[in-house]
């Protein structure tokens, strides 16, 4: 077997169709790879009481990363989904950062009228292991009137400082600003915690300007002066919440991206489109492919592939620029059509 190796997991709803498009893409690129098929899901959750098999997180690491189009269905309880699958891989490779790219892109509309795409240009590093989705919590007196739900948010000092130092790295290499979302003046334990070790890791990076902003402050700002926002460093549910607000000002969550990696551990990083499953827009045909193209983007630039990672970005922008859209970014394009789109402009560029 030669080349990459990489795992599909297609998942729910639109998630077969966008990564579809995402292995046009990379096959485009001529990069090789040799793809293994995953149908862990929804529809193997009813074949057999598991979103994936026991032995998933052995079988995953015999790969060099994952592509992961998209978890949930009516039919399966949300937590019982994200838990089964895809938090479950966050956790048990420790894929401990997620990273999400945000840049407006010529040609995509979007709710930042006046801004062009020199004024948008963030990254967001979400803590993925746990805060606020530690999965630490229960249920007593079920189903009487005095049931009692406690969800404990964890912040480990280890876990804050490894994404903190790699969040101070990449601000290191781009622009030397980073914003820490915190909320440490109501919630006094975690987020104080998460405060302190932001400015015990500043002082290693002088030159880097750490600014700490309470995360209801940082949305609007994000939205008022996203120009003044480059890197960002969250925990798991801010993270979460403002990578779909930045969504939303880059155009919609059809074109956002994101990886999920453990840098330096060796375990396969997992790329994912942030959008859902869109049980709504099923079989239609009209999802936006770009953000797990976007994904895939992501996912063979980590893996040294520059070149290729650099065209499909390209093919990207120029095709929001003047080619087919979908419907969610004002065309009437079909996610075949975008794909193809996106892929024959990588062949383009390859051919110089
Ligand atoms: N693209 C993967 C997917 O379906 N994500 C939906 C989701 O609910 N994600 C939650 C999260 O990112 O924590």
């Amino acid at each position: 077997m030669t080349g990459h190796r990489i795992a599909l997991l297609p998942g729910d709803g639109i998630g077969p169709e966008v990564v579809a498009e995402a292995r046009k893409v990379v096959e485009a690129t001529g990069v090789e790879v040799a793809w293994t098929h995953l149908d862990w899901g929804s529809a193997y959750f009813h074949a057999t009481g598991r979103m994936m098999p026991t032995d998933a997180l052995d079988r995953v690491r015999e790969h060099d990363a994952l592509l992961l189009g998209a978890v949930g269905d009516p039919s399966v309880p949300d937590h019982l989904s994200l838990w089964g699958l895809l938090l479950a891989l966050r956790q048990g490779l420790d894929l401990w950062a997620n990273e999400r790219p945000v840049r407006l892109l010529e040609g995509v509309p979007g709710p930042l009228a006046g801004r062009s795409p020199a004024d948008v240009d963030m990254l967001f590093l979400r803590e993925n292991t746990e805060g606020e989705y530690s999965g630490v919590g229960g249920r007593v007196h079920e189903g009487q009137g005095h049931e009692v739900g406690i969800e404990v948010s964890v912040f480990t000092r280890a876990a804050v400082k490894r994404l903190m130092r790699y969040a101070f790295e990449l601000a290191a290499k781009r622009r030397g600003s980073l914003v820490s979302a915190t909320k440490s003046n109501a919630s006094r334990f975690g987020y104080v915690l998460w405060d302190e070790v932001a400015e015990e890791v500043a002082a290693d990076f002088p030159q880097v300007r750490l600014e700490r902003v309470l995360v209801d402050a940082l949305a609007a700002r994000m939205v008022r002066d996203p120009a003044s926002v480059d890197v960002v460093v969250a925990s798991n549910l801010f993270g979460d919440i403002l990578t779909d607000l930045a969504a939303a000002l880059q155009g919609g969550m059809g074109v956002a991206a994101s990886a999920n990696v453990a840098p330096g551990s060796g375990a396969p990083g997992l790329f994912e489109p942030v959008h859902g499953s869109a049980p709504d827009i099923v079989g239609l045909g009209i999802a936006n492919p770009l953000g797990c193209i976007w994904s895939a983007q992501l996912m063979l630039e980590r893996l040294g592939e520059t070149r290729a990672a650099e065209q499909i970005l390209l093919a990207i922008e120029e095709t929001c620029a003047g080619g087919p859209r979908t419907r969610d970014l004002g065309g009437d394009a079909t996610t075949t059509e975008v794909g193809d789109a996106v892929a024959a402009a990588v062949e383009r560029l390859r051919r110089g």
